[in-house]
């Protein structure tokens, strides 16, 4: 038989257009997309569904320890699962580097934690000890295998780089083609706010919302920028909570920085009122940077419509309401001491789909980009976020009138809550595939454990973004000092 799958008659849609046409398969590739496609070892009847590229999660913390040393509640296995359910055909968690550690001990951890996965994973490195050899030997090893980004933050003692770190790795980063990819965060301004509660007794969960402002997102953000823009380097600012931290990435954006950014829906669906639920049920709504309010949802909607973020991502941070996770410092602690993070892979299409496309609030095209294709572009995934002959087959059918209630059963993680319990949804995946190989189909997992496979990842497109010219660089202008 020419094709293994044919998928027919369905809606196919990418990020530039939707048309009536059919998909081959053959050994995990699409080879073809025509009108009609006759033949194929199976035919799937996709129609009255849309066909779509399998989303792409481009932020999540899978079977990571914390830098408190709290291990979140989902491994490769679940998490992958959670994921399929969802509508991802693959994800691309952290590989946390913690303070002494090596990358390449890193990257060896995670390759065998990432062997249960039934979906295929990259890994972002998280750097948190960028030492002599780290830059000089380390990175450059790690791009080599295709690791080609990393996330650096601007606060916790355990993992702040402070700005001269930062410029440090984003000049190897530069060096390299690697993505930046940066918390943004003023860590005095928090610590300051955290003492300022502390000393009047207001320790309890609602009080996070309150110790993290607005304003500590927008200067990090700006401050961030600012730094990647000296070292003419790509930077993508992770979880955007603010109209002001979004104000500040749309300006830089088309002011020619190599400027990429993203939200996540915790920040479209919840407020700072969920962090005041009875008792410590507000704790299971603590994330950083913190959910806001009803004009800062609507604000980032607009950002989202307007084209300011690349992507929507869950930020699948899963910490369980037990000791295990939220509750490691016990049942009663003080909201700093409260583990930071909630999770989402499985809600984050479902929800952007029912309240994006569904809600009239963005275009099939435009949650196909901000789901999958953006982050392929930005991520350096050749083979996976469109449909198109030579691609991965990684893809979802959906139906996009199915009505059903989030609840924690659906999630298929290792969670004991979700925080979107109980939201009305519209349109759901029925059938995810993976290079062709169906994982998920009709609410049943078809994939075994460690289907799913490492893909090593591009360098950053740097002629994608301009940058911005600085004179104190230029030769002709700078008494002729030889910088970058
Ligand atoms: N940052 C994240 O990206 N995820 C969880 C917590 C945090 O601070
Ligand atoms: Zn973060
Ligand atoms: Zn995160």
């Amino acid at each position: 038989m020419e094709h293994d799958i044919v998928i027919h008659s369905g809606q196919i849609a990418t990020a530039d257009f939707l048309f009536d046409g059919d998909i081959a398969i053959k050994d995990g590739r699409i080879v073809a997309v025509a009108e009609t496609i006759a033949g194929g070892e199976r035919r799937i009847d996709a129609g009255g569904r849309i066909v779509m590229p399998g989303g792409i999660e481009a932020h999540a913390h899978i079977a990571q320890e914390s830098a408190a040393g709290v291990m979140t509640a989902d491994d490769y296995l679940s998490g992958s699962i959670s994921a399929a359910f969802g509508g991802n055909s693959s994800f691309i968690p952290f590989a946390a580097q913690h303070r002494g550690q090596s990358i390449d001990h890193v990257l060896e951890t995670y390759d065998a934690r990432a062997a249960r996965s039934v979906i295929d994973y990259s890994y972002h490195l998280i750097v948190s000890d960028p030492t002599e050899e780290v830059l000089r030997d380390q990175l450059p090893r790690a791009f080599e295998r295709g690791v080609t980004s990393f996330k650096v933050f601007m606060t916790y003692d355990l993992l702040n780089l402070g700005d001269a770190g930062m410029l440090d790795i984003l000049t190897v980063a530069r060096a390299h083609g690697a993505m930046t990819m940066v918390h943004c965060e003023n860590d005095a301004m928090v610590k300051w706010m955290n003492r300022q509660l502390a000393a009047q007794g207001l320790v309890a969960p609602k009080y996070h919302a309150i110790s993290r402002p607005a304003l500590a997102e927008a200067e990090a953000i700006n401050r961030a920028v600012q730094l990647a823009k000296l070292a003419d380097a790509p930077l993508f600012v992770v979880h955007v909570s603010t109209p002001e931290g979004a104000e500040i990435v749309r300006r830089e954006k088309y002011g020619g920085a190599k400027l990429y950014a993203e939200t996540c829906p915790q920040y479209l669906a919840l407020t700072r009122n969920d962090l005041d639920r009875p008792g410590m049920e507000g704790a299971k709504f603590i994330c950083s940077p913190p959910v806001r309010d009803t004009e800062t949802q609507s604000a980032l909607w607009h950002h989202v419509r307007m084209g300011t973020f690349e992507s929507v991502s869950s930020d699948h941070a899963p910490y369980r309401a037990d000791d295990s996770g939220k509750f490691g410092a016990g049942r009663d602690a003080p909201y700093p001491k409260i583990a930071n993070g909630m999770p989402g892979i499985a809600m984050r299409l479902p929800y952007l789909f029912s309240q994006g496309v569904v809600g009239g609030r963005i275009r099939l095209e435009d949650f196909v980009a901000l789901t999958s294709t953006n982050a392929a572009r930005t991520f350096g995934c050749t083979k996976k976020g469109r449909i198109a002959p030579g691609m991965d087959a990684d893809i979802a059918i959906w139906n996009p009138e199915t009505r059903w209630t989030a609840t924690l059963a659906d999630q298929h993680d290792n969670m004991d809550y979700t925080p979107f319990e109980g939201m009305e949804i519209t349109g759901r995946p029925e059938i995810v595939m993976n290079r062709g190989e169906v994982v998920v189909e009709h609410g049943a997992l078809k994939a075994a454990e460690g289907q799913g496979r490492f893909f090593g990842r591009a360098p950053v497109d740097l002629r994608a973004r301009p940058g911005v010219a600085l004179s104190e660089f230029d030769p002709a202008r700078n008494f002729g000092v030889g910088l970058r």
